[in-house]
């Protein structure tokens, strides 16, 4: 919670879970440049540097307006001597030589135009750097040397790094709705990811599927993905057992809970979202995507999207949907905090107590948050 004082300077609280973090950002150019130094170190493998400007940048989203003077500052937590001077070149000169030089930088480009690509992450984005590789094209050479994953990355680059809008993630909701349903009634389908954090676009659309009845949602995955396959809607899926301990920062997590992770899958798919001249005049419905198979690059009505679908039992919904629903700061320093401040351990399917050795169960969201003695931040704040 920032509370602005009568003198000009700020309180706010050190960790992300602590603060409302609305949507509008009234620092942009301030945090952009701290992102591009996060940007940076995370691409030569500094992750303590990355996330600390990654910290700095968060705490200037809790600001109730812009920053203008330096001196402002003084009191806020997270800000390193690093991060202060970029602050105060930005504010000064409208922007940091540091910074500008990072961005123009041969390596830093051809780093971002890499990891953007699907199934990219920082270690191979480096190895082709080292081999001399700069553009798509050097890549499209060897397709042999890529992943399937890759491969389909590279075919849908343009598409899956153009914004996606939140009418068309509604749209996938939606045709993702009608699908596990048809697999198996009563089962919801939630989104989650930035778009239930309120912002109107994003990289992907990220959707919770869940069954009220515990154990019903065994295999829905498999079925679910068959069912979208067969209708042409998936580009590219692939099923995985979730692997958010080895994303994430995985010494915060406790070490055994494998029977309840064998039912926790997820699918990193691209699909095909289109609409059919044809299909729109179907129903009231315009908003209704329609797969179109790939003909020619001429005129197409089709787009590739990014989706993660995740099917969790009931019982770990409420984690699920809070660990899904970001931002990745904010998650970040929801289980700092359960760890340092509380002894627990807090996952995307569990709460653990260390000290008592128990598992607190929950129903909502809001009873993970009174469990840690937090106050309550709706999705909409927790842009940090
Ligand atoms: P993202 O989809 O990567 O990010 P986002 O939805 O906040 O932003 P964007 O609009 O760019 O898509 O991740 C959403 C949340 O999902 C994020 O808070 C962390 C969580 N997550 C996992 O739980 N496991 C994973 O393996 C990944 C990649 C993300
Ligand atoms: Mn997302
Ligand atoms: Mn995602
Ligand atoms: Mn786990």
């Amino acid at each position: 919670v920032s509370v602005e004082k009568p003198q000009d300077t700020w309180l706010v609280a050190a960790y992300a879970c602590q603060r409302r973090s609305p949507l509008p950002n009234n620092n942009q150019l301030l945090t952009d440049a701290l992102e591009t130094l996060a940007e940076e170190a995370h691409f030569c493998g500094h992750e303590g540097r990355s996330l600390a400007f990654s910290r700095a940048s968060s705490v200037l989203k809790a600001l109730p307006r812009t920053v203008r003077r330096v001196q402002e500052l003084d009191s806020l937590p997270c800000l390193g001597e690093h991060s202060k001077r970029v602050i105060q070149e930005v504010l000064e000169d409208g922007t940091s030589a540091e910074v500008e030089t990072i961005r123009q930088s041969e390596k830093y480009q051809a780093m971002k135009l890499f990891t953007k690509i699907f199934g990219v992450g920082v270690k191979t984005a480096h190895q082709w750097y080292q081999e001399g590789r700069r553009t798509l094209d050097d890549l499209r050479g060897h397709p042999a040397q890529l992943s399937k994953e890759q491969q389909a990355g590279l075919i849908h680059y343009e598409d899956l790094n153009t914004p996606v809008k939140r009418a068309d993630a509604e749209a996938i909701g939606q045709v993702v709705r009608e699908a596990v349903n048809k697999c198996l009634p009563g089962a919801s389908v939630t989104l989650t990811g930035g778009f239930r954090r309120g912002k109107p676009s994003g990289h992907d659309v990220d959707l919770l599927i869940t069954h009220p009845v515990e154990g019903q949602e065994a295999g829905l995955l498999k079925k679910v993905i068959a069912c979208l396959d067969q209708q042409g809607f998936l580009l590219y899926h692939s099923i995985h057992r979730n692997t958010f301990e080895s994303l994430e920062d995985s010494d915060q997590e406790p070490s055994s809970h494998a029977s309840s992770m064998d039912q926790y899958e997820r699918c990193f798919s691209i699909f095909c979202l289109g609409d059919l001249p044809g299909d729109a005049q179907e129903g009231a419905g315009a908003e209704k995507p329609s797969r179109v198979r790939r003909t020619s690059g001429a005129s197409r009505f089709w787009k590739a999207v990014r989706v993660d679908l995740v099917v969790t039992p009931y019982s770990q919904f409420p984690f699920a949907l809070l660990g899904w629903t970001g931002s990745r700061i904010f998650e970040r320093d929801l289980r700092r905090f359960a760890k340092r401040e509380k002894k627990m351990l807090l996952n995307s399917h569990t709460l653990y107590h260390l000290e008592q050795k128990t598992w607190m169960s929950a129903a909502s969201e809001k009873e993970i948050f009174q469990h840690l003695g937090l106050e309550y931040i709706p999705p909409e704040e927790r842009n940090a």
